[in-house]
């Protein structure tokens, strides 16, 4: 599987290697579509308020290391900068890995009094973790572009708030653009971000590997960094109070799911929401017909969808076969090809041909934009039907420990009563250590089906407090 991700990103020009292992060449085709969900989540977030800022690269070791529990378990991944040149720097920079210690100290100079809240902040940017596990591109690389969101307020209820708000943002980039059905959930105290209160998140599933990813987060972060970075406000009544903070982020790795979930045999599958060419205009010239008509009839085509706000491009290259470029369209996922030959010519009309299920069709060139905009609107939907089926196809219910050793050796995503009890979720990893990797708790779904009284956990066998998911996982 992790063979075909690599081959389609690269055969599908999304990325190309580099001589840094983990680091990858983000190449137009897929940086393109980082633009089109930026361009949507970016006018959502300020519609809340939300401002967009820039913070350096860079964080002192001593700011860094500030907290030290919350840094502990992620220190091995920092990257730190000890030269200039050829000589050794005084003292040590990182590379920022996430931005809490970079920006908090600020927070705690801008906010003095309760009319300098809520402060409400992003920034689009790169992140650097040296992960030393296999790095995967897009799923698992050492620098990766993503947003990160840091809020505070003066209530814990307007955090509570904004943490939904943006996850039900993550849950339409999913669903909406990349086709992607997901489950928003809360995670155990064990997969939560330590530093935090508690962590959201939405879970997508890979139904060929059997594993579940993270897709993006959203912690309420609670006083934890109000507390170590003094970040006090003065209310109405002059008394002090500490903020609640809330992080947020979504990555590139938004990319690689979508590579897994939709890709097939012949190479990427891109939704169109989130193509940066939608449809592609072939020309299929044959023997002595009117080649010049046919090229004339493609750039009028690509003319008429452009107008009408259609992602369109001909291809007129004359060194390759139609053939050939059927299938490098293919592999490049572009959801709809339109041919036009001498026939279409004769009967103007154009064929189109979807890229999802490979199904063709004339359509009169009279009403074209309407019938493509119909044909795009039916991909995107049908995407995510088929991968909502095949994800909800994966997902087995269990009550007892013996269901949940078949279902996960049947690479299923589990629902399962759970305790809730953390020694209970490393007494589950323990037990299904191996080759491939242990399980863990996914996130216990916001919406939980009814727990009738007196079922017991999976694991434990002790009063079950919740419905949790679980499984293997990126
Ligand atoms: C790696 C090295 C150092 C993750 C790290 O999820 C620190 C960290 O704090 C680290 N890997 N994290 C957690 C990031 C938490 C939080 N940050 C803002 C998010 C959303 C965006």
């Amino acid at each position: 599987m992790f063979f075909r991700l690599l081959q389609v990103v690269v055969h599908g020009e999304m990325i190309e290697y580099y001589d840094i292992s983990g680091c990858y060449i983000l190449r137009p085709w897929s940086m393109g579509i980082w633009e089109i969900m930026q361009v949507f989540f970016d006018a959502e977030i300020k519609k809340m308020k939300i401002k967009n800022c820039y913070f350096p690269l860079f964080v002192s070791s001593s700011v860094l290391e500030k907290e030290k529990d919350h840094i502990e378990g992620f220190a091995p991944e920092v990257a730190w900068v000890t030269k200039s040149g050829k000589s050794d720097l005084e003292i040590p920079i990182a590379i920022r890995p996430t931005s809490e210690t970079v920006m908090y100290p600020y927070f705690s100079k801008w906010i003095r009094g309760h009319r300098d809240l809520p402060l409400k902040l992003n920034q689009w940017c790169n992140v650097v973790r040296w992960e030393f596990s296999n790095p995967t591109p897009f799923i698992r690389s050492r620098e990766f572009l993503w947003q990160e969101g840091h809020t505070a307020f003066a209530t814990k209820e307007e955090a509570d708030e904004e943490v939904l708000q943006v996850l039900e943002l993550y849950r339409r980039i999913y669903e909406e653009f990349l086709a992607i059905p997901v489950i928003k959930g809360k995670k155990s105290e064990m997969e939560k971000f330590a530093g935090g209160l508690y962590t959201t998140s939405v879970e997508a599933f890979i139904p060929n590997t059997g594993r579940g990813v993270q897709g993006a987060t959203s912690h309420c972060l609670g006083q934890n960094f109000a507390k170590m970075f003094e970040i006090n406000f003065e209310n109405e009544k002059g008394e002090k109070g500490m903020v609640w903070q809330n992080s947020w982020a979504y990555s590139t790795r938004t990319i690689g799911v979508m590579v897994m979930v939709h890709g097939d045999d012949k190479g990427l599958v891109l939704p169109p929401k989130v193509a940066s060419v939608q449809v592609v205009v072939v020309p299929v010239p044959y023997k002595d017909a009117d080649t010049q008509g046919i090229l004339d009839a493609c750039t009028a085509t690509v003319e008429t969808l452009s107008e009408a706000g259609i992602r369109a491009e001909s291809d007129l290259r004359d060194n390759y076969s139609p053939g050939w470029k059927y299938s490098q369209w293919e592999m490049k996922g572009v959801p709809l090809r339109i041919e036009i030959g001498p026939k279409d010519l004769a009967n103007n009309q154009v064929r189109c041909v979807r890229r999802d299920n490979g199904s063709k069709s004339d359509i009169k060139r009279d009403n074209l934009v309407e019938q493509v905009k119909t044909l795009l609107d039916n991909i995107q939907q049908s995407l995510l039907d088929a991968a909502k089926q095949k994800r909800d196809a994966s997902v087995q219910v269990v009550k007892t420990w013996d269901e949940f050793k078949d279902a996960l050796a049947q690479k299923k995503m589990i629902l399962a009563p759970w305790c809730d009890e953390e020694e209970v979720e490393k007494d589950v990893k323990e037990r299904t250590r191996g080759e491939m990797g242990a399980a863990k708790s996914l996130c216990s779904p916001l919406e939980q089906p009814e727990l009738p009284e007196g079922t017991i956990c999976f694991a434990s066998g002790k009063p079950a407090k919740k419905w949790t998911y679980w499984g293997r996982s990126y």
